[in-house]
């Protein structure tokens, strides 16, 4: 009979059962009150005699018991950087063995092209293997003849075999386009044939080629796709060195065909420039003479050509000047000269990239060529560039041909632009006088 209310030691906020609950807990802990006891004991009795040694020696070192400490933890965080730092570059060292693994199989690429390829690509019965890795663009009949009393070069487009299907029907509608490089001066095209992978064409086309030229020249032969809505798919090319041909007779043969080459040979003309470095007061002067035979941008066959003068540092774009526009010429005079300062640390940090643009007062203007001076240049450019630095103070003018402006920039990327020190002043100031 609950009639007597007992005094509880609770607050009242607690009823019967947590009452309960609370005692059943406070016996718990008195229960196990020896049992921790026990195991401290324990610990006592074994742990003894490493502690105390270890009493002993941190008593033996005169150096109060936090610094101590605070010795040991700083120890403990510099092993753990140094594990860290370890780790780190072996990680980076094995993705730049791969990017270097992967640069030298692009060389080894770029090495196997024109004759090499032919040779390698032949379909012989054991080397079916070589060819199932890539991918199959199918193979040209051609034939080449030359008749040196005429200066007349004959290349045949006899025809083809196991092209790559390019529409989605599972067929392609091929024809052939023919020119020589560098010359380019005449395309010829075949005919189209619909719907098939193994068109027969049968035609020959000549070009007129003197024996000096002709032993410089290559023949272009590059299977399109034709598409009646679309821009016309690329199936392969073939690249015929004409100096390692014998033209003694016919020479027809079958080739498989090749990648298209990223770049075109054409010829975009030349730039004549001249440089000038004087180390003691930092100054590099480029002049811009002149261009000849540049390509032409505009309907009526002219262009109106201005060249872009940059400086790249470390590979960043630094400082840009321009010349003024030449209006309708494909040959613009300037001799127009321009001073940047660059210390002599600089400059062996440096690229040079000239390039000739077509200005179109309408639309956007369009790159006409490029090249890059500099450290990291080659050939001609780079002897030009070594002819400044070796003679201090004196002018040296040049001819360069162009390139195309993929061919530099896949070259010589450029990242984004250096901040201009003086700007980051004039912010920081603002920034200061606020
Ligand atoms: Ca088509
Ligand atoms: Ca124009």
């Amino acid at each position: 009979m609950p009639a007597v209310h007992q005094p509880s030691p609770f607050p009242p906020l607690l009823n019967d059962s947590h009452q309960l609950a609370f005692e059943s807990i406070t016996n718990f802990t008195v229960t196990s009150h020896p049992v921790t006891s026990i195991t401290a004991a324990y610990t006592n009795t074994t742990a003894s005699p490493a502690a105390s040694f270890f009493n002993d020696l941190l008593n033996k070192i005169p150096l109060p018991r936090w610094a101590i400490y605070a010795v040991f933890a700083a120890g403990g965080l510099l092993i753990l950087i140094c594990c860290l730092c370890i780790c780190i570059k072996c990680c980076c060292k094995g993705k730049k063995k791969n990017k270097k693994q992967h640069k030298d199989e692009q060389i080894n690429l770029k090495g196997v092209n024109g004759k090499t390829t032919a040779a390698l690509v032949q379909p012989d019965v054991g080397d079916v293997d070589y060819g199932s890795t890539k991918q199959q663009r199918g193979k040209l009949l051609y034939s080449l003849e030359y008749n040196a009393g005429l200066s007349e070069l004959t290349v045949g487009i006899k025809q083809a075999n196991s092209l790559k299907a390019m529409d989605l029907g599972g067929s392609s509608d091929p024809y052939v386009k023919v020119y020589i490089c560098p010359d380019k001066s005449k395309t010829c095209e075949t005919k189209v044939l619909r719907s098939t992978l193994s068109p027969v064409f049968n035609e020959q086309f000549t070009f007129q080629l003197s024996k000096s030229a002709l032993l410089k020249s290559t023949a272009v032969m590059k299977v399109f796709d034709f598409n009646r809505f679309s821009k016309h798919d690329i199936i392969g090319e073939l690249r015929v060195q004409l100096c390692s041909v014998d033209w003694n007779h016919v020479m027809e043969e079958w080739q498989d065909l090749a990648e298209p080459a990223k770049f075109e040979e054409e010829n975009l003309g030349e730039i004549c420039i001249s440089l000038r470095y004087v180390p003691t007061a930092g100054k590099l002067t480029v002049i811009i003479l002149e261009a000849k035979d540049l390509k032409s941008m505009d309907l009526g066959g002219t262009s109106d050509p201005y060249v872009k003068v940059q400086l790249a540092l470390d590979k960043r774009k630094w400082k840009k000047r321009k010349t003024s526009i030449k209006k309708k010429t494909l040959n613009p005079y300037y001799n127009e000269s321009f001073t940047f300062d660059v210390t002599f640390e600089q400059i062996q940090r440096m690229n040079l990239v000239i390039s000739v643009w077509d200005h179109d007062a309408v639309t956007r203007n369009d790159a006409m060529g490029k090249i890059f001076l500099g450290s990291d240049a080659m050939g001609n450019q780079l002897r030009h560039w070594a002819d400044m630095l070796s003679n201090p103070r004196r002018p040296v003018a040049q001819w360069h041909t162009l390139l195309s402006a993929e061919q530099v920039n896949s070259t010589l990327p450029l990242k984004k632009k250096i901040p201009v020190p003086s700007k980051l002043v004039e912010t920081t100031q603002r920034l200061i006088s606020k």
